[in-house]
């Protein structure tokens, strides 16, 4: 593990290329599933090796110091753990990146005026329990633990992980580099820009009940078939975010329980993850969406039930720091996005900021999301010089 030797970013991140790699070409690293694991040891090495010393927090966390923990400080980083067939760089990108602009300003002798600390954010995907965020939420005491993870499980202490002030109030800034997740750079022709906001995001579980039954013996006209309905919803949900310019709406899992091939399935489990400009445009359409769900689950005399997962509210971030960066890089574009990020649950507690790198395919949690190696070395400059100018 050459780390400290190939502090480039396209080094370090080849060296977590076969980190969970999936059969389909992407990589599939469930937060502390075993992949998971496997970087954050990569990266608690890592960051040693370049001199700093991490800490873990009760929530699983991860926070690798420059001098003395203290309410001053600034740190970046972002998350290692991906979506079910993600892409290399949403996430790992940002701490990557971190680290190179940390080892590059400890080797060229630069003295901080104050501490700096290198990031791993716990299960922000939220592939595990449903939460996005997760280890940010935990830390800013936006979930109950309790409520979150489930008895037994060995990856968190339930009991101790919840709000930590200690270690939230140890973060004066805080800057997350991240591979841009849509095409705004490629169309403003520029290897890096800040973020405005995020937009506002809710996830939920529709579940349609039918009524199990043979597939072969039960007439078409006698059938409950809740795999029917779900189709029907499909449709609706597509329908009710089209009405909303703006609005997105995504059914990305189905399932048909018990899944026999020759079984009518007496259930059916749809999730579903709804962004817009702001909250109260979010729920309209969700309310919009219920209500032509049960519709047409009745249209097939199925029940219809309808439960709220993790949400977010619009974020905009800080103005100041943002216009602080913008002068830092000389000026870069500035925009919105529609991807959730840990910055973005920190924004409610203290001055946070997006750094984007541009992504020429603008593809995202698939295993086609690239960036060239000239702007992945642009967000580290990028990163770096902010860094810098943050902590002088
Ligand atoms: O879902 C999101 O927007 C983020 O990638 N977790
Ligand atoms: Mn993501
Ligand atoms: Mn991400």
């Amino acid at each position: 593990m050459s780390v400290v030797a190939d502090l480039t970013v396209l080094g370090l991140l080849g060296e977590l290329d076969d980190i969970g790699r999936d059969e389909r070409g992407g990589w599939t690293r469930p937060g502390f599933g075993p992949a998971d694991l496997q970087l954050r040891a990569w990266f608690v090495e890592c960051a040693t090796g370049i001199g700093l010393d991490v800490v873990a927090d009760r929530n699983g966390n991860l926070w690798a110091w420059w001098g003395a923990p203290g309410p001053d400080s600034v740190v970046t980083g972002s998350h290692l753990d991906s979506v079910p067939g993600g892409g290399r760089l949403d996430g790992p990108l940002g701490v990557v990146s971190a680290l190179v602009a940390v080892g590059r300003l400890r080797a060229s002798g630069f003295a901080p005026i104050r501490p700096l600390a290198v990031a791993v954010l716990a299960e922000e995907e939220g592939s595990r329990f449903g939460i996005a965020c997760l280890g940010s939420r935990l830390l800013t005491g936006a979930v109950d633990p309790l409520a979150v993870l489930p008895e037994g499980f060995d990856g968190l202490d339930r009991d101790r992980a919840g709000r930590d002030d200690a270690t939230l109030s140890r973060i004066g800034r805080f800057v997350e580099l991240h591979v841009e997740q849509g095409r705004g750079l490629v169309d403003l022709d520029a290897p890096v820009g800040l973020a405005t906001g995020i937009l506002a995001h809710g996830r939920w579980r529709l579940t349609i009940t039918g009524r199990g039954d043979h597939a072969g013996s039960t007439r078409m006209a006698d059938r409950t078939d809740p795999v029917v309905a779900a189709a029907r919803v499909v449709l609706a949900v597509e329908e009710a975010a089209l009405a909303v310019p703006g609005t997105r709406a995504t059914v990305g899992r189905i399932e048909a329980v018990p899944g026999g091939t020759n079984v009518i399935a007496s259930r059916v489990e749809l999730s579903l993850d709804v962004r817009a400009e702001d909250g109260g445009t979010v729920r309209a359409v969700v309310a919009r969406i219920a209500e032509s769900a049960a519709l047409a689950a009745a249209r097939n005399g199925c029940g219809f039930a309808i439960e709220a997962g993790s949400w977010s509210d619009e974020v905009v971030f800080d103005p100041t720091l943002r216009s602080q960066l913008d002068a830092a890089l000389g000026g870069v574009p500035a925009l919105p996005t529609g991807a959730g990020h840990d910055a973005g649950v920190l924004a409610a507690h203290l001055p946070t900021a997006m750094l984007f790198v541009r992504n020429p395919t603008g593809v995202s949690h698939a295993p086609e999301e690239d960036a060239s190696e000239a702007d992945l070395n642009a967000g580290v400059d990028a990163l770096e010089q902010i860094l810098r100018d943050l902590a002088s």
